[in-house]
C-alpha cells in the first residue's frame, strides 16, 4: 500500500491569526486575570428566586473561601470533587474553588439515577459530593458495601443539609487566608466530565488547566476574538453546566471576558423568556430544541427579546429551516453554530460571525476551525487526509484537546493517535470558504436534545435482563429531540417479554433522556465476523421501514 508523506496531508487552520495563549498558568488565575479592572461588575446573576447577584470581586472571594473550605475538610491537590447540581452560583464557587487548590471537578447530572451516579463516582474516585438536599436520598445507598455514605465520602448541600450532610457554608465561610499555596502544573487535570466518546461506556475525560485555557482563549482572546463577549454582555446560562458546552463556552469564557452570566436552573420557556426580557440578555448559547422553542413557541411574541445580539447553537445538528425561523423572530441577532466534543476540549469550530470583526459563514455550517489548532478530514477506510469538499472523519489537533481518558489507555489510544490527532467519529467536510459542515456521525453515540446516550450502556442493561439473550441500541430520527434511542431485542427462548416491560426495565435504571422510545423484537442482531454490532444495518432498517 502507498504511504503518504506528511506534505500530502490537507490541514485546515483558522482564518483568524494565531495568537499567544498564556496556557502555562492555572485555570482560575487565567479566568480571573483581568477582574481587578472591573471588580464591581455583575459576574453571576441567579435567575431563580430573589435574583441575587454576585460581582466579580464577590465571586472571586467566595471561590477562594471555598478553596480554603475544601482544604480544611481534607481535600488535597489531585483529589476529585463531584458536583451534582443544576446551574447555580455554588456550582461556580465549587468548580473554581477546587481549581484553586489543584483539585479536580467531575460534573454529573443531578437527574441521573443512583446507579449512574455511583458508576461515575467510583470511576473518578471522588472524595466529596456537592449537591442539593433533594438529591441526597439517591446517595445513601451506594450499591457497594465498601463505600459508605458520610464515611468514605462527605456530602455538602447548597441548601438545608439533611442528616449526615454538611451545609455549603462549611466551605464558603472558611477563612480564605488559610487556603494552601499549591503548585499547579499546566498538565494537571482540573475538570473530569464523562463522555462515551466514539464507542463504549462513559469514561472520564481529563481536561487540564492547559487544555481548558487554550480552548477559552481560542474563543475569546486576541485582538479579534472568535466569540466576542463584551463587558456589558449578559450571557444566558440555561444549558446545564455539568455539560462541557455550557461550562466552557458560557461560564469560563464569560469569566475570562468579564461578561455577566445569567444562571437558570432549568429550561422552561415562560421563565426563560421572562428572564431574557428582565435581565436584557445579549448572548444566548442554546441547543437545537431550544432554537425550536424560540422559533416556534407562540409565547415568544409576548416578550421583548430585542436585547439578544448573538445566538450560538451547538451539541447537535441544526436544520437551515430552523435557523431561518429563528432569525425571523430575532431579526437583530447574529446566529451561528459551534461544533464541540467533550474530548476536544470541547470546541472544534465556531461561527466567525461572532468575531469582533465578523466574517460571513453559510447557513447550516458549524463555522471555521478555531485558531491555534489544526483540523483534517480523513477517509474512514484508508486514513488518508482528504481535500476540500470531500466528506470524511473530522480530526482535530492542538493543546486544547483532552490529556486522555481516565484509567483507559486503550480507549485513549483509539481516539487520539500517535501524531496527536483526535478522531471525532463525526463525518463532515470543509468547503472552499473554510466553512465546516457536519453531515453524519459514524460513532455509536446517540444524541437526545444534545444529551449523550451511549448505546453500550443500554445494551449492557438490556442483556442483564434474564429474558433477553441479545440486544442492540441505535438512534432513530425524531423531530423534537433530534434522535431517540430505540432497541432491537432478541428474547430468550419461550419468553413472553413485551415492549412495555422492556421499556420499563430500562427507564427505572436510567436518566430520562436514555429511555427507550421503541423496542423491536428480532431473531438475531446483525454482527460482523468479529462480533461487532452492525449498527449501520440497523439504522438503515429503521430508515427504510415504519416497522422494521
Ligand atoms: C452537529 O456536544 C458537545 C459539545 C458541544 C459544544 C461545545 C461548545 C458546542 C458548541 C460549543 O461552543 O459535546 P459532546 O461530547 O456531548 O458531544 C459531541 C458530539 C459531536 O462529536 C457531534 O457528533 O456532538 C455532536 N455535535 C454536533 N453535531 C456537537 N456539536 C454539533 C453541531 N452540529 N454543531
Amino acid at each position: 500500500p502507498q504511504t503518504r508523506s506528511p506534505e500530502e496531508t490537507h490541514i485546515f487552520v483558522s482564518k483568524l491569526p494565531t495568537i499567544p495563549i498564556s496556557n502555562d498558568i492555572p485555570l482560575h488565575t487565567y479566568c480571573f486575570q483581568n477582574y481587578a479592572q472591573y471588580p464591581d461588575r455583575p459576574c453571576l446573576i441567579v435567575g431563580t428566586g430573589a435574583g441575587k447577584s454576585y460581582t466579580f470581586a464577590e465571586t472571586h472571594l467566595i471561590c477562594r473561601k471555598v478553596a480554603a473550605g475544601f482544604s480544611n475538610r481534607g481535600i488535597k491537590k489531585g483529589d476529585v470533587i463531584m458536583v451534582l447540581l443544576q446551574n447555580c452560583a455554588e456550582f461556580v464557587f465549587t468548580f473554581m474553588g477546587a481549581s484553586m487548590i489543584g483539585a479536580v471537578t467531575t460534573t454529573a447530572n443531578p437527574f441521573c439515577t443512583s446507579n449512574e451516579i455511583f458508576k461515575q463516582f467510583k470511576a473518578s474516585k471522588s472524595k466529596m459530593i456537592v449537591t442539593q438536599a433533594m438529591y441526597v436520598d439517591k446517595l445513601r445507598d451506594t450499591g457497594d458495601e465498601s463505600i459508605v455514605f458520610g464515611e468514605d465520602f462527605s456530602v455538602v448541600t447548597i441548601d438545608a443539609p439533611p442528616e449526615g450532610c454538611l451545609p455549603f457554608s462549611a466551605l464558603s465561610e472558611a477563612d480564605e487566608a488559610t487556603a494552601p499555596e499549591v503548585e499547579i502544573d499546566p498538565n494537571d487535570a482540573v475538570a473530569l466530565p464523562f463522555s462515551s466518546g466514539t464507542t463504549g461506556l462513559p469514561k472520564g475525560v481529563i481536561l487540564t488547566h492547559k487544555s481548558l485555557i487554550t480552548s477559552i482563549a481560542q474563543q475569546v482572546d486576541g485582538d479579534n476574538p472568535n466569540l466576542y463577549l463584551k463587558p456589558d454582555d449578559v450571557v444566558l446560562c440555561v444549558l446545564p453546566l455539568f455539560h462541557i458546552y455550557s461550562l466552557n463556552s458560557v461560564l469560563l469564557c464569560s469569566l475570562r471576558a468579564g461578561a455577566g452570566v445569567l444562571l437558570m436552573q432549568k429550561f422552561e420557556i415562560g421563565s426563560l423568556l421572562e428572564l431574557i426580557q428582565r435581565h436584557r440578555v445579549s448572548v444566548a448559547a442554546v441547543v437545537p430544541p431550544l432554537v425550536l422553542a424560540l422559533a416556534k413557541n407562540p409565547l415568544v411574541d409576548n416578550f421583548d427579546l430585542s436585547s439578544i445580539r448573538m445566538v450560538l447553537s451547538g451539541a447537535a445538528p441544526l436544520g437551515k429551516e430552523l435557523e431561518t425561523a429563528l432569525l425571523s423572530r430575532l431579526p437583530q441577532a447574529v446566529f451561528g453554530q459551534g461544533y464541540g466534543m467533550t474530548e476536544a476540549g470541547p470546541v472544534l469550530s465556531m461561527s466567525p460571525s461572532f468575531a469582533k470583526q465578523p466574517l460571513p459563514t453559510k447557513s447550516g455550517s458549524c463555522g471555521n476551525v478555531v485558531r491555534n489548532a489544526e483540523l483534517k478530514v480523513v477517509d474512514p477506510d484508508t486514513g488518508c487526509s482528504l481535500p476540500r469538499n470531500q466528506p470524511g472523519e473530522i480530526c482535530i489537533r492542538g493543546p486544547q484537546i483532552m490529556k486522555g481518558y481516565l484509567n483507559d489507555a486503550e480507549a485513549t489510544a483509539r481516539t487520539v493517535d500517535v501524531d496527536g490527532w483526535l478522531h471525532t467519529g463525526d463525518i463532515g467536510y470543509v468547503d472552499d470558504d473554510d466553512d465546516v459542515f457536519i453531515v453524519d456521525r459514524v460513532k455509536e453515540l446517540i444524541k437526545f436534545k444534545g444529551f449523550q446516550v451511549p448505546p453500550a450502556e443500554l445494551e449492557a442493561l438490556l442483556i442483564s435482563h434474564p429474558q433477553i439473550s441479545d440486544a442492540a441500541v441505535v438512534p432513530q430520527k425524531d423531530e423534537a429531540a433530534g434522535e431517540v434511542p430505540v432497541a432491537f431485542v432478541v428474547p430468550s427462548n419461550g419468553s413472553e417479554l413485551t415492549e412495555e416491560a422492556v421499556k420499563e426495565f430500562i427507564s427505572k435504571q436510567v436518566v430520562f433522556y436514555k429511555r427507550l422510545h421503541k423496542v423491536y423484537f428480532v431473531h438475531a442482531i446483525p454482527k460482523s465476523p468479529a462480533g461487532k454490532i452492525l449498527r449501520k444495518d440497523l439504522r438503515a432498517k429503521l430508515a427504510s421501514a415504519a416497522s422494521p
